[in-house]
């Protein structure tokens, strides 16, 4: 797996890595700011579970890894993953989302089809809702709605879902899409909406939301997700694309003054207190209105439909955040960066390797 330091890939990781003894995980992941150790800590001396820091644009490295591990499936998480940074610097997206993704697929299919098992192998992508582009007060997005993304981030997560269907059909790789709203829980890194609006309530910061906030999201708890994509991987048609969503939309305002009620409850602290922090900012260019996703498909063919409430994955995301301000501290002030060389230094396969 690809992306496995960063929020959804962790929780992945926590998910799969005990309850699939039978499996050997390999990590690749760059550790660029979105990814961190802490967030695996706790699975890095299991027996079946190997990090490995590296690129998914070294060519060489990715083929050394398949030589050596002989890999059957690739889940690929690894992505720059933020609509904002896109915005500023859109190449970083095309070089890690676009190029980074056809290297994989290059490699895979190079190794898979000298083998007789090809189609017992898969190479399950990790995508997004945004592809779609934006929705108006009505309407879902379907596995057939064309593909119309509006931001960096959406376009380079689009290309990349466009080279993985090419290789369905040009070489026969047997191949997996879903694509997925907007994940929340643990481990997500406080540059996304709801970590910065729990972050900077605990520390009484101003909580910015874009234009008037009534934009509209469609919220997935993220462990919910990583049992669909378990589902799918395991059970999912080879070729097919499936949409994951929590069924939960929300105007960013309303989730964000829900959110800001519930930490002053936990802290107890005089109601109003979080609502007070919200600042009204700029709306964010080409900003998407709404995201609503159908899930008919992945309820009929693999029977998977979320397990939790909004409500009760807010309150398990919340204390998360409360319970872990070491984590937070770290991130603030970027240890979490150091925190390889520190802990994982002389056990990390390529280290030597540069
Ligand atoms: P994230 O930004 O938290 O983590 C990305 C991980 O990829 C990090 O660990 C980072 O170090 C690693 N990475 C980045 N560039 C790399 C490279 N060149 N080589 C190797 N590793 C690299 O992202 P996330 O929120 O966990 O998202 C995971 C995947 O899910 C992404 O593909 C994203 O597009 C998709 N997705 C996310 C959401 C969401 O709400 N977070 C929703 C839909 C789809
Ligand atoms: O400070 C903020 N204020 C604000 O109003 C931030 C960071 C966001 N917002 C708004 C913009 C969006 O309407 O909140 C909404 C959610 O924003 P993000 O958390 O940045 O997520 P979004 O842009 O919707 O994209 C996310 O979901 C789809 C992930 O970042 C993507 O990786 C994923 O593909």
């Amino acid at each position: 797996m690809t992306g496995g330091a960063g929020f959804i890939g962790s929780n992945y990781l926590h998910w799969m890595v005990s309850r699939h003894p039978e499996i050997r995980f390999v990590n690749l992941d760059l550790l660029t700011y979105a990814g961190n150790l802490a967030n695996i800590e706790s699975i890095s001396a299991e027996a079946n579970y190997e990090f490995v820091q590296g690129d998914i644009t070294d060519s060489a490295l990715v083929e050394m890894l398949f030589q050596t591990h002989g890999f059957d499936t690739v889940v690929h998480f690894a992505a720059e993953s933020h609509v904002d940074r896109s915005i500023e610097d859109p190449l970083s997206f095309v070089r890690t989302n676009v190029i980074g993704t056809t290297i994989l697929l290059e490699t895979a299919r190079t190794f898979w089809k000298a083998s007789d098992s090809m189609s017992l192998c898969r190479f399950h992508h990790v995508s997004t809702d945004e592809v779609y582009g934006s929705l108006g007060t009505t309407g879902q997005f379907l596995e057939s709605t064309p593909y119309a993304p509006r931001s960096p981030y959406a376009a380079s997560k689009a290309s990349s879902d466009h080279f993985v269907r090419a290789f369905a059909e040009t070489y026969g790789l047997p191949i997996l899409i879903t694509n997925c709203s907007n994940n929340f829980g643990p481990y997500q890194f406080p540059e996304k909406l709801i970590p910065l609006t729990i972050v900077n309530a605990v520390s009484e910061q101003a909580i910015p939301v874009y234009g008037r906030g009534d934009n509209i999201r469609d919220w997935l708890f993220v462990l919910d997700h990583c049992e669909a994509l378990e589902l799918v991987l395991q059970r999912g048609t080879p070729g097919q694309t499936y949409l994951i969503g929590g069924g939960n939309e929300w105007s960013n305002l309303d989730l964000v003054n829900k959110i800001l009620d519930r930490v002053d409850e936990s802290l107890s602290r005089p109601e109003g207190t979080g609502r007070a922090l919200v600042s009204f900012v700029d709306d964010r260019p080409g900003h998407d209105f709404r995201y609503s996703v159908n899930t008919d498909r992945i309820q009929a063919e693999l029977d998977w439909r979320p397990s939790h409430s909004l409500d009760e994955a807010l309150e398990l995301t919340v204390t998360w955040y409360l319970e872990n301000q070491d984590w937070i501290e770290c991130v603030k002030d970027e240890s979490y960066m150091r925190y390889y060389d520190r802990m994982y230094g002389d056990r990390i396969s390529n280290k030597d390797d540069g």
